[in-house]
């Protein structure tokens, strides 16, 4: 058969359960979108608040107006969605000047205890439903990286995102 690249065809985490992904969340490698925003030392932190909604802070070095290098503080909140592993994160940095926005936030995979593979589409194809911008993290518990099977496991889901070889390490060198 011919691969399907239709990102509204692209599978998700079945069941996803949003406790059990609370909790510290180092990219690993990232596929970055249009006008790229985090570039290393990218660590997510995931909870779910009183009300269950999943709510979540980022950090990561970013380099503003071309020269100002810093540590990007960002705080994003969830909404839900029909499908558990799907929602829309809207976001927004600590100060002021830091990137806004409100993306698409799917969890492909996850065994939660290792790794993770994120998605999001943020321009589709009109005509073939295709991704025309998205970006993806690869997200591992350790801060040194993913175990070899888990390490085969994520590849696989880079292709079944039509994503493979798209992505680049993410550096963890204590800058943030
Ligand atoms: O880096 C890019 O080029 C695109 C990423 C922009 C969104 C970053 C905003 C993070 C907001 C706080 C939420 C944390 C959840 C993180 C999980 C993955 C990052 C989207």
């Amino acid at each position: 058969a011919e691969k399907d690249c239709t990102v509204d065809h692209f599978p998700v985490k079945q069941n996803f359960d949003r406790e059990r992904y609370a909790g510290t969340w180092y990219a690993v490698a990232k596929k970055d979108p249009e006008g790229l925003f985090l570039l290393d030392n990218i660590v997510a932190q995931y909870d779910v608040d009183s009300n269950g909604r999943m709510i979540a802070t980022a950090k990561g070095r970013v380099v503003l107006f071309g020269s100002l290098e810093m540590c990007a503080e960002m705080i994003g909140k969830f909404t839900d969605t029909e499908d558990p592993a799907k929602f829309r994160l809207e976001y927004s940095g600590l100060l002021s000047f830091l990137e806004t926005g409100n993306d698409p936030h799917w969890v492909v995979d996850t065994d939660y205890e290792t790794y993770a593979i994120h998605y999001s589409c943020r321009r589709k194809n009109e005509y073939d439903g295709t991704c025309l911008d998205s970006y993806s993290f690869v997200f591992s518990r350790d801060p040194n990286g993913l175990t070899p099977e888990a390490q085969r496991t994520v590849r696989k889901w880079q292709e079944v995102l039509c994503l493979e070889r798209k992505y680049r390490v993410v550096v963890h060198n204590g800058y943030c």
